[in-house]
């Protein structure tokens, strides 16, 4: 079967995904940047991207036999609100800031789209990813055409900047038209490289092991101390190299309920599970569990007072 690329697109894009683009669901050469990375412990503790499960990453017709294309969809979650706090509140991540899991609301409205998609041409089996499978999100969006790999590794797209989340549609048909990877647009910029309170940005690639996003949302244990004072107030992930590149000045905020701010900047205070609870139930920041977060908020602690000596 072969289907109207724009039948895809359009549907996408009617679901309210800001950037759609269309790719061959092949494997992919930047899989052996991925095993790099995991071979020189790039990864940390986060044992499933050291999994490499027969090479699942290398092929998305692993995970969906019958995959031929690929819908990669960026939605924006930008939201007006501060750029940094200077009244020792504590910094959560904006990604965070909202109500809604990005892996429901994404996979919700791809779910939508492929219905969409069906109601034009007919009954057919797909799968859904939001960061819920084992692939090279990132590649596979370049080259559908959302944006460049940034130095800071994010995906960034001119003119929509780089606070988006990526999300994928499986589907087991060509399209009549593939999107090309944008142009390189870094240039000869190296803002984020140099912002990392922690130099995590090494040869291209974020090393997981001095990442503050890494040390305050995935890993289990505390971070080593020398690297710690580099944390800040950081509670919950970290922007500093997104909000430092150029191409998120003009970045435009996005109107998704979900994503709304409720918890930007809370005090640098401990909590107890209850309170933690009533909190932050709903948003992405109960990844880290009460005891993660009180860990956070002491690291935080301790920075503002080391600041204030
Ligand atoms: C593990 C992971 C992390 C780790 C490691 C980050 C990293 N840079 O690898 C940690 C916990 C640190 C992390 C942090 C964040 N993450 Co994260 N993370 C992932 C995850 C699950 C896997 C990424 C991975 O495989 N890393 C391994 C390395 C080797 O991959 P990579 O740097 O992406 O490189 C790949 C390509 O970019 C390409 N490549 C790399 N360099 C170059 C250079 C050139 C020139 C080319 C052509 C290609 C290329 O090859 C690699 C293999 O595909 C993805 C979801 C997914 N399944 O992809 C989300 C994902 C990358 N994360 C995301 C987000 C939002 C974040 C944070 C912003 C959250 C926060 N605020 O704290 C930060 C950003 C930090 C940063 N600068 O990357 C988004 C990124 C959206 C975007 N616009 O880019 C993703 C895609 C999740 C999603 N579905 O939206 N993350
Ligand atoms: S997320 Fe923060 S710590 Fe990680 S690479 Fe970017 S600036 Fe550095
Ligand atoms: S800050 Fe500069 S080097 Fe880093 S990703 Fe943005 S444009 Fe590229």
């Amino acid at each position: 079967m072969l289907v109207d690329a724009q039948i895809v697109l359009e549907a996408a894009l009617a679901e309210g995904f800001e950037l759609a683009g269309l790719t061959r669901a092949l494997p992919h050469e930047d899989y052996l940047r991925q095993v790099a990375w995991v071979e020189r412990g790039m990864a940390a503790g986060m044992t499933y991207l050291k999994d490499h499960r027969a090479g699942v990453r290398q092929d998305p017709r692993l995970i969906f036999p019958e995959a031929v294309s690929m819908l990669c969809v960026g939605k924006l979650y930008k939201t007006e609100g501060p750029s940094r706090v200077e009244d020792g509140s504590g910094w959560i991540s904006r990604y965070a800031w909202g109500t809604a899991d990005y892996h429901d609301l994404l996979g919700q409205g791809l779910h939508r789209v492929a219905e969409r998609v069906k109601a034009a041409v007919g009954p057919f089996a797909y799968r859904v990813a939001v960061d819920t499978a084992p692939m090279l999100e990132r590649s596979y969006a370049r080259e559908a055409g959302l944006g460049w790999i940034g130095k800071n590794t994010c995906l960034i797209h001119e003119p929509l900047g780089s606070w988006f989340f990526l999300g994928e549609l499986l589907l087991p048909f060509a399209v009549t038209e593939y999107g090309q990877p944008p142009a390189d647009r870094c240039g000869t910029c190296t803002a984020c490289i140099e912002a990392c309170p922690t130099a995590a940005i090494v040869d291209g690639s974020v090393d997981s092991n001095l990442c503050i996003s890494y040390w305050t949302i995935e890993a289990k244990e505390e971070a080593p101390a020398p690297l710690k004072a580099a944390f800040g107030n950081h509670l919950f992930g970290c922007d500093i190299c997104q909000d430092v590149c150029p191409w998120n000045r003009r970045a435009p905020v996005t109107a998704e309920a979900g994503f709304q701010p409720t918890n930007a900047c809370p005090p640098m205070e401990e909590m107890r599970e209850d309170e933690f609870r009533a909190k932050f139930r709903k948003t992405p920041v109960a990844r880290t569990k009460v005891g993660g977060y009180n860990r956070n908020v002491k690291v935080a602690l301790e920075n503002r007072s080391k600041k204030a000596l």
